[in-house]
């Protein structure tokens, strides 16, 4: 049985990676494209990503790179972090979820060993992606002339001003009159950017965190926007290996996981014009529980992650379920479990839109015929289903974390 393009009506999906399907199938039949399926939805896994982390000592360059990394200082693969000096020598700490990505913990210029004159010998700055460039004060001169250098190689940096909760905190009890949160903020912005801008920098946004406060200040925002400017494999390797379950960051998965549904619709439209019963539902079914599981991971909704936020707030798992309405987290993530869900949801689709495609036979035939449309639009109803579950539960642990920090 020979497959051809013309059978495939499909969108957003480029016409190269059409034939590759079509030749895939061709030559190796369904064990083929089930391969070939899973290698390409892998394959942001390969990618390699260089991330700089430098700045001032102290400034909290290491306890970044566990937090980024989801690790605590003193566990297995973190970083050592410490009031005194620490980062002396170049060290590299891979990210747990994805070996290819890479944090790099480099002294700051200035710093013993690492002067202006032999920086770019001991870092070798060309091969990094991105830099972020640390200070828990003003930044230095040496930061100023680091971020020219990086620019002229035409490469990206972020100034990132932590310990904004210390100085929050701080502030409360050192002062009479203590301002308000967004006063300090807005203080502690206005002053790196005039001191940026002394060092002729003037274009270039800081980001306030607090490496203890992760999901609060610009955390995400700054992880969303390093996402946001990769390019688009390096973009995906970012996205699916940060643990960070921000809004912003949730944003960025999704919008990358969209990308991923032409591709299984497509396998599941090859597979549909194989007139071998079962055939079809192998490959559909298969993917698309797979591919489940991955936006449960992605979006902390496996049962473990609930389990921990159920914990945070001290309420029990079925009691936070339920309180939220997480309807999506009932699937059963068996083939039968997702086909009866696909089944409902073309049945709506066909209610609400009925000229907009046609729809297989509904029973036991409709495995095998699902279609690209309807796989596209069955997954894209599971994943915009467990987006909102995910922003509700990152709702709920940010209205907690707040009253808990006001306290
Ligand atoms: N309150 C607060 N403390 C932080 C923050 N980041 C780091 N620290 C603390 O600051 C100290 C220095 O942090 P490190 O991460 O070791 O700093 P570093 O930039 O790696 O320092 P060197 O290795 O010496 O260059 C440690 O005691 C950290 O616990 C933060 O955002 N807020
Ligand atoms: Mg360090």
């Amino acid at each position: 049985m020979m497959a051809s393009n013309s059978t495939f009506e499909c969108n957003n999906i480029p016409a190269e990676e059409g034939e590759l399907f079509v030749d895939e199938f061709n030559k190796h039949g369904i064990a083929g494209i089930q391969q070939y399926v899973t290698e390409r939805l892998n394959k942001w896994r390969r990618i390699p990503l260089h991330i700089a982390v430098t700045g001032k000592a102290g400034a909290g360059k290491s306890t970044f790179i566990n937090v980024i990394r989801g690790l605590k200082t003193g566990e297995a693969g973190a970083a050592h972090t410490d009031v005194t000096e620490g980062t002396k020598t170049i060290k590299s700490y891979k990210h747990p979820y994805s070996e290819n990505i890479v944090f790099w913990d480099l002294p700051g210029v200035g710093t013993e060993n690492f002067k202006r004159e032999n920086y770019d010998d001991k870092v070798k700055l060309a091969k990094y992606d991105f830099f972020l460039i640390f200070s828990s004060e003003r930044f230095l001169e040496n930061d100023g002339w680091l971020a020219k250098e990086i620019r002229k190689m035409d490469k990206r940096f972020y100034f990132v001003r932590t310990k904004v909760f210390l100085d929050i905190s701080n502030e409360a009890k050192g002062r009479a009159f203590p301002r308000s949160r967004d006063d300090i903020l807005s203080h502690i912005l206005i002053d790196c950017l005039q001191n940026l801008e002394g060092y002729g920098i003037s274009d270039s946004p800081v980001y306030l965190i607090d490496n203890f406060e992760p999901y609060d200040f610009d955390f995400g925002r700054l992880q969303a926007k390093l996402i946001e400017d990769a390019p688009q494999l390096k973009r995906e390797a970012l996205a699916f290996s940060i643990i960070g379950q921000t809004q912003e960051i949730m944003l960025q998965k999704k919008k990358e996981l969209e990308k991923r549904i032409p591709i299984i619709s497509l396998a599941s439209a090859v597979a549909g014009a194989v007139p071998i019963p079962g055939f079809g539902t192998a490959v559909d079914a298969g993917l698309m529980i797979k591919e489940i599981m991955f936006y449960r991971e992605q979006f902390g909704l496996t049962e473990d992650a609930i389990k921990k936020s159920a914990v945070m707030l001290g309420v029990r798992t079925e009691e936070l379920k339920s309180q939220l309405d997480m309807k999506e987290l009932f699937i059963n993530c068996t083939k039968k479990g997702v086909l009866a869900l696909c089944n409902a949801f073309l049945i709506s689709q066909a209610a609400e839109e009925a000229t907009k495609f046609v729809l297989p036979v509904i029973g036991s035939a409709i495995a095998g015929i699902l279609s690209y449309k309807s796989t596209s639009y069955c997954m894209t109803k599971i994943l915009e289903g467990m987006y909102e579950d995910a922003l509700k539960i990152n709702m709920k642990l940010s209205m907690y974390l707040a009253q808990s920090s006001s306290v």
